[in-house]
C-alpha cells in the first residue's frame, strides 16, 4: 500500500503489425487467443501514456489526443478494466487520470490499441508502484487488447494460441534490414471494432473453422522462415495469412469488408513490383490500409509506388521498433 502522494508513471510504446494473424478468441472473457500470431514491432507509429493515480479523485478521468474520451464508450470500459486490474493487484482504490498520445492519427485507422494499451499497462504497474517485469506488462496488456501483449517487446514477437503473454522471437540477422511501408488510404466508413468482428466472424462464419486449422502452420512456416532468413518465404506466409483471415472475414454474417478500392489498388501496385524483381510482399488488418513488406534499400521505391497508386494518401516506412519502455516514475510533483 502507498502513502498518501499521487503516483504517477509515464511510458511509450510502439505498435506492431502481425505478419501471422491473430484473429479470434479461445476465452472471451480472459481475452485469450484462439490462434497463434507474430508480429514486427514498429519504430514509426508509438504512444505516450501518463497514468496518475489520484487519492482525491472521485472517477478516471481518461484523455486521448487531448480530447475526453466517452465514458460509455468501448475503449473506455476497456481502459477501466485495466486500471481495475491493476488496483486489485496493488490494493488501492484511488482513480486515475489517463492522458495518452499517439504520434500518429488516432482516427487513421492505423493500429492504436496494439502501442497504446501496451503504453497504459506499463504506466499503469509503474504508477501504482508494482512490478514492471516484461512478461506480466505483456499479460496484463493482452487482457484489454490481444495485439497489446505483443507490443510490450521489440522485434519480432510471438503470441502463442491460449498463451497469456508474447515473447521475443529470434530472427535471422540480416532481417534487421526488413522494413514494413504503410500505405495510409482513404476511409470510407465507420470500422467495425476488432472484437466485434472477430466474435461475429467465430459465431457466424462456415470459414472460421478453416482459418483457425490454417493458422497454426502458416505461423510455423513463417517463424522457421524468418529465423532462416528466407525472407521470399516468409512474405509469401505473410500474405497467406493476411488472405485466410480475411476469407474467414468476409464469410461472416453480415460480411466484414474492409478492403477499399485504393486497398485492392495497392495490393495491385506490390503484386507489379514483385513481378519487376522488387521484394515486396503485402499484409492488411481489420482496415483498408496496406502494410508492405520490403527491405532497407528498397523501402523508398515501394513507398514511391504506393503513393502513386489511387487511392493512397501516404505511404510511412517503418523500421523495427524496440520494447516499451518507462520513461518516468514516482510520485507527481
Ligand atoms: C493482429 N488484429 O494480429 C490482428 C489482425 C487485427 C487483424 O489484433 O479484441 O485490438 O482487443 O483483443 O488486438 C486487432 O485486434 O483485438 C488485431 P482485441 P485487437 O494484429
Amino acid at each position: 500500500m502507498m502513502g498518501n502522494v499521487t503516483h504517477t508513471a509515464s511510458a511509450v510504446a510502439h505498435s506492431n503489425i502481425a505478419l501471422a494473424k491473430y484473429w479470434g478468441k479461445q476465452d472471451v472473457e480472459r481475452n485469450v487467443p484462439d490462434v497463434p500470431s507474430l508480429s514486427l514491432t514498429l519504430a514509426a507509429l508509438s504512444t505516450h501514456t501518463v497514468v496518475t493515480f489520484d487519492p482525491d479523485a472521485a472517477e478516471d478521468r481518461l484523455i486521448l489526443d487531448g480530447a475526453v474520451v466517452d465514458r460509455t464508450s468501448a475503449t473506455a470500459s476497456k481502459i477501466t478494466g485495466l486500471l481495475d486490474r491493476v488496483r486489485l493487484q496493488a490494493n488501492i482504490r484511488w482513480r486515475a487520470g489517463v492522458d495518452t498520445r499517439n504520434d500518429f492519427p488516432t482516427a487513421s485507422g492505423l493500429a492504436s490499441s496494439a502501442s497504446g494499451f501496451a503504453a497504459l499497462a506499463l504506466a499503469a504497474l509503474g504508477a501504482a508502484g508494482l512490478p514492471v517485469s516484461s512478461p506480466r506488462v505483456s499479460a496484463l496488456a493482452r487482457s484489454a487488447s490481444v495485439s497489446a501483449a505483443r507490443s510490450v517487446f521489440g522485434g519480432f514477437v510471438s503470441l502463442e494460441a491460449g498463451a497469456l503473454e508474447a515473447q521475443p522471437i529470434p530472427a535471422a540477422p540480416a532481417a534487421a534490414a526488413l522494413r514494413m511501408v504503410i500505405a495510409i488510404t482513404q476511409t470510407g466508413t465507420k470500422m467495425v471494432s476488432s472484437t466485434q468482428g472477430m466474435l461475429l466472424t467465430q459465431r457466424t462464419s462456415p470459414l472460421y473453422s478453416g482459418w483457425k486449422q490454417a493458422a497454426p502452420s502458416i505461423y510455423s512456416e513463417l517463424r522457421a522462415a524468418l529465423q532462416a532468413g528466407d525472407f521470399e518465404r516468409l512474405g509469401d506466409a505473410m500474405e497467406h495469412s493476411a488472405l485466410c483471415m480475411h476469407a474467414s472475414m468476409l464469410a461472416a454474417r453480415p460480411g466484414l469488408i474492409y478492403p477499399l478500392p485504393g486497398t485492392l489498388a495497392a495490393i495491385e501496385c506490390v503484386r507489379e513490383l514483385r513481378r519487376a524483381g522488387t521484394f515486396a510482399y503485402f499484409t492488411m488488418d481489420a482496415g483498408p490500409h496496406v502494410k508492405v513488406l520490403t527491405t532497407e534499400g528498397t523501402a523508398a521505391t515501394v513507398r514511391q509506388a504506393l503513393e502513386d497508386v489511387p487511392g493512397v494518401l501516404r505511404a510511412v516506412i517503418s523500421s523495427a521498433g524496440g520494447p516499451a519502455r518507462l520513461v518516468q516514475a514516482g510520485p507527481a510533483a
